[in-house]
């Protein structure tokens, strides 16, 4: 989120990105699942995950998030418009990546026992 925000500040172009994502904010919503999802990538190989774990977790944040933007612009939940997708999009990846952690609490509780080298007490 960060970097992603970065974009919003380049001093080579103060608005056309901006404007740009503002005029869709679609684009700018799975651009954000993107932004998201790399550095989760990367802090799942740092963590020594494997290639079918971080692909999970990944799926985690983006099925939810993919379906509150599907569902706003079906514009069937009434609640759920243009100004409060990013928010519930964020909500419902945090609830993916949660009911990920949950659903795989062996491999994400406790000791790493699949490749971090664990620190042995003296
Ligand atoms: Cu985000």
């Amino acid at each position: 989120m960060p970097l992603y925000g970065l974009l919003f500040i380049s001093p080579l172009d103060p608005l056309g990105y901006r404007s740009s994502v503002a005029a869709h904010p679609y684009v700018a919503e799975l651009l954000m699942l993107g932004m998201m999802s790399l550095p989760m990538v990367g802090f799942m190989a740092y963590r020594r995950h494997g290639i079918g774990s971080t692909i999970e977790m990944v799926a985690a944040m983006a099925i939810p998030s993919l379906a509150v933007i599907g569902l706003t612009s079906t514009s069937l939940i009434p609640w759920l418009t243009l100004n409060t997708m990013s928010v519930a999009s964020h909500v419902a990846m945090l609830g993916g990546m949660l009911l990920a952690v949950v659903y795989r609490r062996a491999e994400y509780a406790g000791v790493h026992a699949h490749g971090h080298s664990v620190v042995e007490p003296a």
